[in-house]
């Protein structure tokens, strides 16, 4: 992957309760993808990119967990371990970061969030940032393919950017067998590119 200074590179939710093997939805492979990302980052501060990563941000109840109605085990609460950056993850200084989900929301784009009840949806900070630094090529990677990367991939092609994912620095929930090659396919029929971090 070659970066310039009209590229951005998201890190999605690369958080403990996903990418450590004792997290409340740790992610297959989660945390063999952390070195990736790292060599990714280092690659596109090297060239002049912007590298942005999400939190997923929740409060301790909210109809995103199952326990109130949703679907997923309890997960990232604001302000637990769970919800903090992976500790092997080399996050630059002044690493913008942006967190969603915190209302209650189901947060799995980077960019916008839904509101469970209502299925209102309203922006993150993402878009304006990218918009604010010039971006034009949005570069995914993290976790979960099937999830949070699909979204924002799904999103970042939606609002006009050239998007492309990491294939080698994103991993899968797979809470049904083939979710993870099945988002990989829509992200393709988006006209989302993937290439290698290398
Ligand atoms: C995610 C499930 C629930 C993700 C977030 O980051 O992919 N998945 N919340
Ligand atoms: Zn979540």
């Amino acid at each position: 992957m070659h970066y310039d200074d009209r590229a951005a590179l998201v890190v999605v939710d690369l958080q403990n309760d996903f990418a450590d093997p004792a997290g409340s939805l740790s992610v297959t492979g989660g945390d063999a993808i952390v070195p990736t990302v790292n060599e990714a980052v280092a690659a596109a501060i090297a060239s002049g990119a912007l590298v942005v990563a999400t939190q997923d941000w929740h409060p301790p109840d909210t109809p995103h967990f199952a326990k109130d109605g949703g679907v997923w085990p309890v997960h990232c609460v604001a302000g637990t371990w769970g919800a903090e950056l992976h500790p092997a993850f080399e996050a630059p200084v002044g690493l913008p970061l942006v967190r969603k989900g915190s209302n209650g929301e189901d947060g799995y784009s980077g960019f916008s969030m839904r509101d469970p009840v209502t299925g209102t949806e309203h922006p993150t900070e993402l878009e304006a940032i990218l918009r604010g630094h010039g971006v034009e090529r949005v570069v995914v990677c993290g976790l979960a393919t099937d999830y949070c990367v699909k979204a924002t991939a799904l999103d970042a092609r939606r609002l006009g950017f050239e998007t492309l994912v990491l294939a080698d620095a994103v991993a899968a929930v797979d809470l049904d067998a083939g979710d993870g090659e099945r988002a990989l396919a829509e992200m393709a029929d988006a006209g989302i590119g993937f290439v290698s971090a290398g």
